[in-house]
């Protein structure tokens, strides 16, 4: 209701399969005034990202389709708080467009962002569709904890099918957005102009002294704040996640880190590729890209 005078004067209801005409209104969804940096973006990210995250290769559960967020078992899980605020954003898109499934438009929504922010290219395929298939319900727990190490990272990483390499590239995703204290908990942004995706963060998880910080919630986070500057000119605090740090510290992640530090393009190509990935997670096709998960034949939206 409120965002809908977001969207662009010109834009109508589209055909079924009109994804440029979709793509052009989440992008109207992008500028909020107000709002965090003043962007949808980051959050549109995040919200792409923990609706595909769950996935776990081995029982072939979780993953972006079916859109299981709309629901208090995957939705109300507290490793999703915050996220209400991205899909009611983009609630005026889908109905300008009621043919688009929501997972196809959260999953859409993070690569017309990342797009808009200066990010590159993703390589999106529709077909996801709405149908909850109930054994397919992935258990709390599936996405990480910022507060653990890289064991942790791994585990969560690997089930989904990802390397140490794609490991470091998706964390990348920290140059975009900020922690929020009645989110996760936690407190500011990763980088100075966290609407702009960059190799920023990788640079800066290695060149500032990150002071480690308790929180008055209890949680740990690490901090940069420039010493050089006065007190009244003092910028807000930077920050790094516990499993941010790590990143820099293990024998094997600490290398990519580096490569993404000195290459930005280097790093665009593979993050673009991992997320990439990360969107298909658990979506079958045959040769002509068309989804063919037995479960969309037993009752999804199929346009
Ligand atoms: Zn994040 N992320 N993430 N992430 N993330 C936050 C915010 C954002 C982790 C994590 O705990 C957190 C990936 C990986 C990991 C984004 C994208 C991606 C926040 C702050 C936390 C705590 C949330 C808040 O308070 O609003 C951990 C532990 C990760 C393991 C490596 C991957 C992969 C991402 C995308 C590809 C983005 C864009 C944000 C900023 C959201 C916003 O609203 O500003």
């Amino acid at each position: 209701q409120i965002n809908r005078y977001f969207l662009s004067a010109e834009s109508m209801a589209s055909q079924p399969g009109d994804y440029a005409a979709v793509r052009k209104d989440i992008a109207a969804q992008l500028n909020k005034p107000g709002y965090d940096d003043g962007s949808a973006g980051p959050v549109f990210l995040r919200l792409a990202w923990h609706s595909a995250g769950t996935y776990d290769l081995e029982t072939d559960t979780g993953g972006s389709n079916g859109a299981g967020m709309r629901y208090e078992a995957e939705g109300g899980d507290p490793a999703n708080a915050g996220l209400q605020v991205a899909r009611t954003f983009l609630e005026p898109v889908k109905e300008r467009h009621p043919w688009i499934t929501y997972a196809d438009l959260w999953t859409l929504a993070g690569v017309v962002a990342l797009k808009e922010m200066g990010g590159p290219d993703v390589k999106w395929l529709p077909g996801r569709t709405d149908y909850v298939d109930d054994s397919k319900l992935p258990p709390r727990g599936r996405l990480p904890d910022a507060e653990q190490g890289a064991d942790h990272l791994r585990q969560i990483f690997y089930r989904m099918g990802f390397n140490d390499q794609e490991i470091v590239a998706l964390s990348g995703a920290h140059n975009l957005g900020r922690g929020h204290m009645d989110r996760s908990g936690y407190d500011g942004p990763w980088v100075n102009n966290p609407t702009r995706f960059s190799n920023q963060f990788f640079k800066l998880l290695l060149n500032l002294e990150w002071k480690p910080r308790t929180l008055s919630n209890g949680l740990k986070q690490f901090s940069y704040s420039d010493p050089e500057l006065p007190e009244d000119e003092k910028e807000e605090p930077l920050m790094m996640l516990p499993t941010d740090m790590v990143l820099a510290s293990d024998p094997a992640f600490s290398p990519w880190v580096k490569k993404y530090a000195d290459d930005k393009d280097l790093f665009f190509k593979d993050f673009a590729k991992a997320f990439g990935k990360l969107l298909e997670l658990g979506i079958k096709r045959d040769e002509q890209g068309n989804v063919t998960n037995t479960d969309n034949v037993l009752g999804g939206y199929i346009s």
